[in-house]
């Protein structure tokens, strides 16, 4: 048994933070992962970005709390001594229970670059639906293994857009202040960039934006941009600048694992179960609720089944985890009186990719970090803000590299197919078109500038665009709808959805501050008004 707080004593005992902090004070939170028919205080699926504020909120509240992740640990290094395998050479490490990559940049010189790798429990998930393919991480820390780190702020301007039921005030004096420090959001020296042969691809990305007359801005990130500098004095191993970045960075990026989970866990008050999946949440007496995990091997296979009960459930499984989950349990007649805004309002944050070929004497250089730093912002005006991505293949591609965001309006739904046994999602290629045309807003114009042409190898034989993937799932239990304004999902006290589902599918930039920043807002009213 593990982290045990009565029911009762976690009410009443946690109406302030000393309270709950010296009721839970006999019961710590055991090692080890979690045994069936324990009882948990608090039980969070998942273990990126919400579900680690939600962690580190409630630990230093005093409520012990479990974490139950799908993916691996990724602490033990291979036989090669590394975590992460590298981007130029995925391995079994690489994917989540794949046979084959599937990389997101799939061709090279309309070559097919994809190869076969041993089924395993790897960090990246490209999962697929009948319209989209959606990455995300899988491990502890989430998305935050994967993901280019790049932290970005929305423009208060356009926040109406993205969370229209929340206080903007709010959000940009206390929230992103504050998951901004929790992260460790920096911004490049625009010295270095200027000068290290590493980010001649974004000089070039400023040179072609400015020329048109786009706006160019450095966009802040959560590696170690001192750590960077070293990496190319040759002082420290090099990570990004030797092109870890889509299977896990070894050095330098500010994980979840090093910055929230790191300081949840010295609470003492926080227990992870990784390799372990929650298929069921369900009300049991007392107003607890039953949790069925299952405990998988690096091979995907159910070794165990567990079933735990919990006083408090936080889903943060991720936009598709969450959504999945709430689908399922509602149709299923587990949770039925979840309220039919489940699954809906789900976006992709209007991602799309293209990549442009410049004259021979315009080259992005063979040597790239693997971490973006700037952009061109031409969302007022187009509806597009292009992230200038790296190419790491280390060679000269000639070629420039952009994902861009674009207020893409199309929302899909999730809902459970009977006769298939799992959810779906409607989600259809061809809703990429408005992404599309706002990214030509720039790239057109740019081109016409320049003289140059789009590359049309990269993502097939002859396919200009990136228009089959998202990196940015948003959307299926939206705030202040699914849920109320704080997250506490509707028929169900107790239960609440903590991470990127309760935003309504765009955020204008890259999304995981303001997830950062809602969990942030949403978990400090919660634990003032509910416990
Ligand atoms: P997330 O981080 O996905 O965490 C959910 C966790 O729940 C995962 O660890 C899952 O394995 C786990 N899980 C799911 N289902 C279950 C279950 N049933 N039981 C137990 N565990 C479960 O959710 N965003 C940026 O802002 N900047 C970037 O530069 C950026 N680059 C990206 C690059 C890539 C390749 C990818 C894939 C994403 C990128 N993102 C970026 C998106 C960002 O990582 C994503 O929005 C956040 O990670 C979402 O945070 P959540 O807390 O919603």
């Amino acid at each position: 048994m593990s982290d045990i707080i009565s029911r009762r004593g976690f009410i009443t005992g946690a109406g302030t933070v000393l309270g709950a902090a010296a009721f839970a004070a006999p019961a710590r939170a055991a090692a080890g992962p979690i045994a069936p028919g324990a009882h948990v205080s608090a039980l969070v699926i998942g273990t990126g970005y919400g579900g680690a504020v939600a962690a580190l909120r409630l630990a230093q509240a005093g409520v012990d709390v479990h974490m139950i992740e799908m993916g691996m640990a990724w602490d033990t290094p291979g036989s090669d001594g590394k975590i992460f395998c590298n981007t130029r050479e995925p391995d079994y490490r690489s994917y989540w229970l794949r046979t084959r990559t599937k990389a997101p940049l799939n061709y090279f010189l309309g070559f097919p670059i994809d190869r076969d790798i041993p089924r395993h429990t790897g960090v990246l998930d490209a999962e697929e639906f009948g319209g989209i393919t959606v990455y995300q991480g899988r491990g502890v820390g989430g998305g935050s293994l994967v993901n280019g780190g790049m932290a970005v702020t929305p423009k208060r301007e356009n926040f109406g857009s993205v969370l229209p039921s929340v206080n903007a005030d709010e959000m940009y004096n206390v929230y992103y202040p504050r998951a901004n420090a929790g992260l460790g959001v920096a911004t490049i020296d625009p010295a270095w960039f200027d000068t290290t042969p590493y980010y001649q691809y974004g000089r070039v990305g400023r040179k072609h934006a400015q020329r048109s007359g786009f706006p160019f801005v450095f966009v802040p990130d959560v590696y170690d941009w001192d750590y960077m500098k070293q990496e190319e004095a040759g002082t420290v191993t090099k990570s990004a600048l030797a092109g870890e970045i889509l299977y896990g960075n070894n050095h330098g990026k500010k994980t979840l694992q090093k910055t929230y989970l790191a300081r949840a866990k010295a609470t003492g008050r926080v227990t992870i179960s990784p390799l372990h999946k929650v298929t069921s949440v369900a009300p049991a007496s007392g107003g607890r609720y039953t949790v069925t995990i299952e405990q998988i091997d690096t091979t995907g296979n159910v070794t165990t089944t567990k079933t735990v009960t919990a006083d408090r459930v936080f889903f943060a499984a991720g936009s598709v985890g969450t959504s999945k989950l709430l689908v399922r349990l509602k149709a299923t007649g587990v949770l039925p009186s979840l309220n039919g805004e489940v699954g809906k309002g789900w976006g992709d944050n209007g991602n799309v990719m293209c990549g442009r070929a410049n004259h021979l004497w315009d080259p992005t250089g063979s040597l790239q970090s693997a971490i973006p730093c700037c952009g061109i912002d031409n969302w007022a005006a187009g509806g597009a803000f292009a992230e200038v991505a790296p190419l790491p293949t280390g060679i000269e591609t000639f070629a420039s590299f952009y994902l861009s965001i674009t207020r893409n309006p199309n929302r899909a739904q999730f809902s459970w197919n009977a006769a298939a046994g799992k959810v779906e999602l409607n989600w259809q290629t061809a809703w990429k078109q408005p992404s599309i045309a706002m990214a030509k807003t720039i790239f057109d114009k740019i081109n016409s500038k320049e003289g140059t042409i789009y590359r049309t190898d990269l993502f097939g034989v002859y396919k200009i665009w990136g228009d089959h993937l998202t990196y940015h799932p948003l959307g299926g239990a939206v705030l202040n709808k699914a849920t109320d304004n704080y997250g506490r999902l509707h028929g169900y006290p107790g239960l609440y959805v903590i991470d990127g589902s309760l935003i309504p599918g765009n955020t204008t930039v890259n999304p995981f501050v303001t997830i950062t920043a809602l969990a942030e807002r949403n978990i400090e009213q919660i634990i003032a008004t509910d416990l």
